[in-house]
């Protein structure tokens, strides 16, 4: 039988982003139970993606994943940050806000961040991985795909938002994504052991 791999988060979008990502890892993924109520306290996104591995982890007796991600714009001082999903009550008045807080504003500068954090069955980190991927927020919406901010993000290399990107180049391209891509031959060796 395949060892479990609990995916530490409630976000769908983060979620399905998951299950594509780590299907080479030779485990069985379950998502996080509901009863599972985590509050992130940390300051950074390492100590709140550390966070939630760590109390999936401890509490379920086995391996979690979880990432802390976010939208870090230039002009406004790396807002939205640590607050991305906080932000407002939903994606869209999310996007409304960034966008009226960036009007006028000329330097578009962003980048997204995810700190990807693997602990062990007794709550101990056992991996930490950050990854980034710079671009530029648009005045307006662009594309259907995705979750969260990934309409306003026009990835700096494609000029696509991420909503304009198929899986697999969000996968390619994303913070999560090039988080994974380290994590993951970590994954397949502590998986082949067990
Ligand atoms: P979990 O903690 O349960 O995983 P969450 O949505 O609260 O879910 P975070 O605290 O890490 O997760 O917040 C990340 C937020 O940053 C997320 O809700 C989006 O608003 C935004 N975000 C992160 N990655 C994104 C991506 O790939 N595309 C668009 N928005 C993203």
């Amino acid at each position: 039988m395949k060892k479990i791999l609990y995916i530490a988060s409630k976000n769908p979008g983060k979620i399905l982003e998951y299950k594509k990502l780590l299907s080479e890892v030779n485990c069985q993924l379950v998502l996080q139970p509901d009863f599972i109520e985590i509050i992130e306290s940390g300051k950074t996104f390492k100590d709140n993606a550390a966070i939630k591995a760590c109390e999936v982890s401890k509490k379920m007796k086995n391996y979690a994943i979880a990432d802390d991600s976010g939208l870090c714009i230039e002009a406004l001082n790396g807002k939205p940050g640590i607050h991305s999903s906080r932000y407002a009550d939903n994606d869209q008045e999310r996007i409304k806000r960034v966008l009226s807080e960036l009007e006028g504003i000329e330097d578009r500068r962003a980048f997204f961040i995810a700190n990807v954090c693997v602990a062990s069955p007794v709550g101990e980190l056992v991996l930490d991985i950050e990854a980034r991927c710079y671009g530029n927020i648009l005045l307006q919406s662009r594309g259907n795909n995705g979750f969260g901010y990934d309409p306003i993000f026009q990835e700096k290399n494609t000029e696509l938002t991420f909503a304009e990107m198929t899986d697999d180049l969000k996968d390619k391209l994303s913070h999560r994504g090039k988080a994974a891509s380290k994590v993951i031959p970590e994954l397949i060796k502590i998986f082949s052991d067990i």
